[in-house]
């Protein structure tokens, strides 16, 4: 660790070859934490004159891989800010002569051009050795969580000098599906927000966001079929939409770091927006015999509903390339329904009585059975399997409801459904102190069924539900709360058990999303090396 000698000028650059012990405190802050992690004290200086990133001869993807190329550059920047910001000439002390570094990519699949799916392979392996780094994986989309966990490998000590640690990495996620849910009706987020928020997604190998983008307050898409629902019922008709443009950058800023976009087109409830812009959608409340003026969930007694519906979900399709569409179906209130006459008549002539769960299953079945012939698998809310007897087999249910959420899993899980679970993670909620910790001891596997049940958990999602939250407090509320359910979704069950030994690598990690520009909120006392603006 000590290095004596003459200093010598190389390029512009002065590195000075200085005494100084270097003490042992830097823990990798890799979060989450890989599978498999060897790291040892043999340590090698990077200087970013003399680092790039290539891929591998054998690697089926080569320059020109759209995915692969930008994140060469992403991570470039992200290594080295300094450098990337112009402020390289500053002194720099180095323990040794400069050596040239390569990071070699290599890939078996191409896929350069596609979208993360579901059967994306993430998995990576890593080994940091002299000179020199090799990441394989089987997809791009692995080589986009190698690149990161790399990036977090590479420290600067108290002189600005760059290094990294010989180490080896085997890697792979526990779950596929690791969601992060955004609520734009409640509030509008700009653009740069939800772009900001899915670079920090993949930092933490978040690789879904759910894109709550319509809601009883506002319906911020702009739709091409149905111009006037954002027009009427968005907050503002053009300051305050989601343009097809945006959109587009939203998916494919999402795509280029490995993340899937699923929007949810919530209904029959939570759509009161869609009423200004759409009439005749949305049953008319009464009030005795007379019509009260306002308004309840989807009409479900009308063909036109269904053609709404229809047009809607052909757009998405269109629109959203991912092969899961959201369909809501949370929360319907029965008290409009009930007070219309046209829908009491429609339920005796459906034979429904007076069970007005039935007639939002004839609603959500006919639903799902459009996004099945559109071939898009459906997510729905608990709410749809409680009463429901026929949804398609290869539904996915949410569970969001906080109260036994256990007892729901078994129970969905052993009617064969696959399932999410939300419900520990509305971190939309907060507390004073390290309410981290909750979300970091949920164990998604852990409520009585059989392995056949616990196969059918597909992951989680953490929601961030916009009630009161709009672009001033996302950031610091989301992170670096958030992750801790990405690194129970992503990690070994058995050795992340302790939230006290994940607690300073967490800090670490906070401190790195600073120093990448995410204000991210402190977990407890203490300071970061790069507190910026
Ligand atoms: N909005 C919509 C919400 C919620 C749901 N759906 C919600 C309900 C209870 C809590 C948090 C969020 N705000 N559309 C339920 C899925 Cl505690």
């Amino acid at each position: 660790m000590v290095n004596t000698g003459a200093h010598s000028y190389h390029a512009r650059f002065c590195f000075l070859l200085v005494l100084v012990s270097l003490s042992v405190e830097q823990v990798d802050g890799v979060w989450p934490l890989p599978q498999q992690l060897d790291q040892s004290a043999e340590r090698y200086s990077l200087s970013p004159q003399l680092f790039s990133f290539t891929y591998g001869k054998d690697s089926a993807a080569q320059t020109g891989c759209s995915v692969l190329d930008a994140a060469f550059k992403r991570y470039f920047s992200i290594i080295f800010p300094d450098f990337t910001k112009g402020t390289e000439n500053v002194l720099r002390y180095m323990w040794s002569e400069p050596q040239p570094f390569v990071v070699s990519v290599s890939v078996k699949t191409r896929g350069c051009d596609g979208y993360p799916d579901e059967d994306s392979d993430e998995s990576y392996n890593l080994s940091v050795l002299e000179g020199q780094a090799v990441l394989r994986s089987v997809s791009v989309w692995g080589a986009l969580r190698g690149l990161e966990t790399f990036s977090q490998l590479v420290h600067q000590d108290d002189y600005g000098s760059y290094f990294i640690n010989k180490t080896e990495i085997v890697d792979f996620p526990r779950f596929a599906f690791r969601g992060l849910l955004l609520d734009t009706s409640r509030h509008y987020l700009p653009l740069h927000a939800i772009l900001k928020t899915l670079d920090a997604m993949a930092y933490s190998k978040i690789n879904v966001f759910h894109w709550h983008i319509v809601d009883d307050p506002s319906f911020p898409y702009q739709s091409r079929t149905f111009p006037d629902l954002s027009n009427k019922g968005a907050f503002h008709p053009f300051t305050h939409v989601y343009t097809q443009s945006d959109v587009m950058r939203v998916i494919e800023h999402a795509r280029m770091r490995g993340i899937r976009v699923v929007p949810e087109f919530d209904s029959p409830g939570h759509t009161q927006s869609w009423g200004k812009g759409q009439p005749g959608l949305l049953t008319p409340c009464y009030k005795g015999s007379v019509p009260s003026g306002s308004f309840g969930p989807v009409d479900p007694t009308v063909d036109t509903t269904y053609k709404f519906m229809e047009s809607l979900l052909k757009e998405v399709k269109f629109v959203f390339p991912d092969s899961y569409v959201h369909l809501g179906g949370d929360e319907v209130s029965f008290t409009c329904w009930q007070s219309n006459p046209n829908v009491r008549a429609f339920m005796e002539k459906m034979g429904f009585g007076k069970d007005f769960t039935k007639l939002e299953s004839f609603y959500l079945e006919n639903i799902m059975n459009m996004t099945a012939t559109l071939n898009k698998t459906s997510i729905v809310w608990q709410d749809v399997f409680d009463y429901h007897e026929r949804i398609p087999q290869d539904t996915v249910l949410e569970i969001w409801r906080g109260k036994n959420y256990k007892t729901e899993l078994s129970r969905i899980t052993n009617a064969g459904y696959r399932v999410l679970l939300s419900a520990p993670w509305y971190i939309n909620h907060i507390s004073t102190g390290q309410d981290w910790r909750n979300s970091y001891a949920v164990q998604p596997q852990n409520f009585s069924g059989t392995d056949e049940q616990k196969k059918l958990v597909i992951g989680g999602e953490i929601a961030m539900w916009g009630e009161y939250v709009d672009a001033t407090n996302l950031t610091p509320r989301l992170w670096p709360r958030a992750c801790a359910a990405a690194e129970r979704l992503w990690s070994n069950e058995e050795k992340t058990m302790n939230a006290d030994l994940a607690f300073p690598r967490l800090n670490l990690f906070r401190c790195e999303l600073l120093r990448r520009g995410i204000q991210a909120e402190p977990l407890f006392v203490g300071h970061c090396k790069h507190e910026y603006d």
